[in-house]
């Protein structure tokens, strides 16, 4: 993986909740990827990129959750042990927080509103932007959400997108989601690494 002060590794929702076994919405593997996550966040540094780290960040109801109507289990309260970002984690660089006000959606990069629909940025473009970068690498948890949210966005704002198969890993609600989600990437002009 080759990084350059015009890259920026986006480390995507590496939280307890996903990725610790006790988390209330483990990732099968997820704590498997936090080396290879670390890896990478050291290349990056090497390399001068620029280093994201996003956080699914919500508040106790929300449309998003079982409870409240959604799909998920209570995951990611924001300030709670399950939202904070995993112990083993190298964390040297900016957070993206999303959903802190109830919003809905998977990417890093774009957050609706659960009522009106209405779409809101994060912030994560106009901090890349700020950093010069035209290049992203993108891991973390989960394949078949967070990661195939944010980085079709990724393509679709303009940047150069590649996803690092050994540093990702599937929810699977179905069986076979996260390899259907790495080729709907990779059809969407995403980069497999
Ligand atoms: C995610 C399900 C619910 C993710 C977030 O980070 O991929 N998945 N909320
Ligand atoms: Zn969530």
């Amino acid at each position: 993986m080759h990084f350059d002060a015009h890259t920026a590794l986006v480390v995507v929702d590496m939280q307890n909740d996903f990725a610790d076994p006790k988390g209330s919405l483990y990732v099968r593997g997820g704590d498997s990827v936090v080396d290879v996550v670390n890896e990478h966040i050291e290349a990056a540094h090497q390399g001068e990129a620029t280093v994201v780290y996003t956080q699914d960040w919500h508040p106790p109801s929300t449309p998003h959750f079982a409870k409240d109507g959604g799909t998920w289990p209570v995951h990611c309260v924001a300030g709670t042990w399950g939202a904070e970002l995993h112990p083993r984690l190298f964390v040297d660089g900016e957070r993206i927080r999303k959903g802190s006000a109830g919003e809905d959606g998977y990417s890093g990069f774009t957050m609706s509103d659960p009522e009106t629909g209405a779409t809101s940025s994060t912030g994560l473009d106009g901090l890349l932007h700020q950093h010069g970068v035209d290049k992203l690498v993108v891991l973390g948890l989960a394949t078949d959400y967070c990661v195939k949210a944010t980085a079709l966005d990724g393509v679709h704002l303009g940047y150069a997108t590649t996803v690092v198969r050994e540093g990702v890993r599937p929810v699977e609600l179905e069986p076979g989601d996260g390899e259907h989600a790495l080729r709907e990437m990779s059809e969407a002009g995403v980069s497999l690494a």
